[in-house]
């Protein structure tokens, strides 16, 4: 094997970050590699809530950590939270360098930088930092947002942006590569979000049934604007995790009487915004929303999202149910958003495309 640059362990570091998705939630995916003369010589990742953080399994995993370099996404902490420090661990283990993605905007951990620093080792930051701050944009965002939860948009469409044909039939525009990749990415939200049309046509389930078990189920959130609500649907089987009805204020007395299961929580909010202030302040810190188009079409009016999940199936479907129906945006108007991502699932393309990263601290 040729010699790792900084670069390549800090693409490797990003990379088994991700397998603590759906494990380390609210915490951040982080994934650190220690380097000796070109050399992976340890690596390690914050696998799930509670565990050591990724600078201390990367430390576990070597044999002789001195003078080697730490290339980690996010800045090592300085806190004694359920683990000791890392940026400690860092200088009680004798690196002679770290290398840090992006800084921490949790005010309770960040410090690391300076303390290491402090203690005489070297700190570059910033290498690879757009990666990084998409890899963790939910936890950036809630850190500098208190306001509501990061809002992900996932859409299946066809080529000619449909959602359904003509009849309404969505079953199955997309592949099997794409539905695990679905259930996959459910189990890193703190939600899972479906208008009303999409509840009633679809009748899902919405809960996670990949082989990656959630920490903690996501919370399903039916938001019927309209207060409209059937008294019974799958989704409101609160035994497969919390579920949140949110509809206009008006209309909270009477579908509460209405809904069979006593357990669903029926939420007031008269508008998208109000509805997300409130699922935020119910601790909801991400959500992903599932469609239908009109719920996607208002969430961007309303200039809540954050990240477009898209996946295209490479069929046509002429007419049927368009993915947004917004009113028209003129060329030097239009914003413009950052392809974060594209990636083949089996005969489909997935697209993550961003709005803004949050990269100051
Ligand atoms: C690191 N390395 O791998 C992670 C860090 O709840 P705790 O005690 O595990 O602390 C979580 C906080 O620590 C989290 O909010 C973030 O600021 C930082 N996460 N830091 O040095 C890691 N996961
Ligand atoms: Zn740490």
């Amino acid at each position: 094997m040729g010699r790792v640059g900084e670069q390549a362990a800090m693409e490797r570091a990003l990379a088994i970050a991700v397998q603590g998705w759906g494990r380390v939630a609210p915490n951040p995916l982080v994934g650190a590699v220690l380097l000796r003369d070109g050399e992976i010589v340890g690596e390690g990742y914050h696998a799930a809530f509670g565990d050591p953080h990724a600078e201390v399994a990367a430390l576990e995993s070597c044999d002789d950590p001195r003078g080697a370099t730490c290339v980690v996404t996010l800045e090592p902490c300085a806190h004694e939270g359920k683990t000791p420090p890392c940026a400690d661990a860092l200088i009680g283990a004798g690196v002679a360098r770290v290398v840090v993605a992006v800084a921490d905007p949790n005010p309770a951990a960040a410090g690391g930088i300076a303390r290491l620093r402090g203690a005489g080792i070297e700190v570059s930051v910033g290498l690879c930092e757009t990666h990084a701050a998409a890899l963790n944009a939910p936890f950036l965002f809630c850190a500098s947002r208190p306001d509501r939860p990061y809002v992900a948009l996932k859409l299946a469409t066809s080529l000619d942006g449909q959602l359904a044909d003509a009849t309404g039939k969505s079953q199955w525009l997309s592949g099997s590569e794409a539905r695990a990749f679905v259930q996959w990415l459910r189990a890193g939200f703190g939600a899972i979000g479906v208008g009303r049309g999409t509840a009633v046509a679809d009748d899902p389930l919405l809960t996670v049934r990949g082989p990656l078990e959630p920490r903690r189920p996501p919370t399903r959130v039916l938001f019927a604007r309209d207060g409209e609500v059937p008294r019974r649907l799958r989704m409101f089987d609160t035994d497969s995790g919390p579920v949140v009805v949110v509809i206009p204020h008006s209309r909270v007395a009477d579908v509460s009487e209405a809904i069979v299961n006593k357990e669903v929580m029926v939420m007031g909010a008269d508008s998208l915004t109000a509805a997300m202030e409130s699922l935020r302040r119910q601790g909801i810190q991400s959500i992903l929303i599932e469609g239908g188009g009109r719920l996607a079409t208002s969430l961007l009016d309303e200039e809540l999202v954050d990240r477009l999940y898209w996946i295209q199936a490479p069929r046509w479907l002429g007419t049927g149910t368009p993915a947004f129906t917004r009113a028209p945006i003129s060329l030097d108007a239009a914003e413009s958003w950052q392809v974060t991502e594209r990636r083949a699932l089996g005969p489909d393309t997935l697209l993550v495309v961003d709005r803004r990263l949050c990269l100051q601290v």
